[in-house]
């Protein structure tokens, strides 16, 4: 059955894979993100490939009202989401918890866990009154240990952890699945954005091992939106083969 799925940060990375995994499903999307010309461009390659409606909302999750008002605007036959996918997320920086910015903090508390549960707040009543529908959290194995350089960052997605969990509870009663996808190392923007823009620091981060990339975890995210009804992923921890914990790596 066709589904209508909200992707946030659909312009790179895990986000981007969703909306090419989806897609090529025959599943019409919702894609968002900040760049224009990425949604645009995404938008028009997909339609053409695989013949899905591929609506485009430009907005900073973490402006409530832009959230609200972009959702607002969706033509009626777009509007009955099957499956939330809250994605959109960031870190900058590897600093000390007691030495970091904590203007760079707000940004990464706002995005990773303000945004998140407003997107569900603004998306999920209604998936409630139709009696249908999927939340997936894109978490991280920093929610499950903290790592060095990473305390606030890991705190964030402790606290999608925490998020889903809740939300898991309170839909107990309703045929709606919650699920939190919980990557390692995946080669994305995410660690240019860390690295505030320096590529060579980026790379290094996965240097000597084979990381995931975007559509691997697509590959995630979309296996669990499809299993039998009965069934509920609540978490799925999934790492490059040569990784072990947050910390712990192989590398030649
Ligand atoms: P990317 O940097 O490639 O993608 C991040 C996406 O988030 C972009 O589409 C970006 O869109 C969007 N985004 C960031 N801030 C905002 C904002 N304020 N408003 C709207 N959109 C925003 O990184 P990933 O694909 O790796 O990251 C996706 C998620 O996966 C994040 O939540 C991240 O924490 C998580 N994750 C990543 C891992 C990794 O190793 N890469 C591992 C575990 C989890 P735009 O710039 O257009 O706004
Ligand atoms: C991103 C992966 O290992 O940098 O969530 O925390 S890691």
């Amino acid at each position: 059955m066709k589904k209508i799925v909200f992707i946030t940060g659909a312009t790179s990375g895990i986000g981007e894979g969703c909306a090419r995994r989806f897609a090529a499903e025959g599943h019409d999307l919702i894609i968002t993100g900040r760049k224009a010309d990425r949604l645009a461009a995404i938008k028009s390659e997909l339609q053409s490939a695989y013949g899905v409606r591929v609506e485009t909302l430009l907005f900073d999750v973490r402006d409530r009202e832009a959230a609200r008002a972009a959702i607002a605007s969706l033509p009626e036959e777009m509007r009955a989401i099957d499956v939330l996918i809250n994605n959109a997320g960031l870190v900058i920086g590897v600093d000390k918890e007691h030495e970091g910015s904590l203007e760079e903090w707000d940004i990464v508390i706002d995005t990773n866990v303000k945004a998140l549960l407003a997107m569900t707040r603004l998306i999920v009543p209604d998936m409630v009154s139709r009696g249908r529908g999927h939340i997936v959290n894109i978490g991280s194995i920093a929610g499950d240990y903290a790592y060095p350089g990473g305390s606030v960052y890991c705190a964030t997605k402790a606290a999608v952890k925490a998020l889903s969990d809740g939300l898991r509870i309170d839909l107990v009663d309703t045929p709606l699945r919650v699920t939190n996808i919980k990557p390692g190392l995946v080669e994305t923007n995410f660690s240019v954005t860390r690295f505030r823009g320096d590529q060579a620091a980026a790379d290094k981060v996965y240097a000597g091992l084979r990381p995931l990339d975007g559509n691997d975890i697509a590959d995630v995210v979309y296996w669990t939106t499809t299993c039998p009804e009965h069934m509920q992923i609540a978490e799925v921890l999934v790492m490059p083969t040569h990784q072990a914990t947050g910390t712990i790596t192989y590398r030649q």
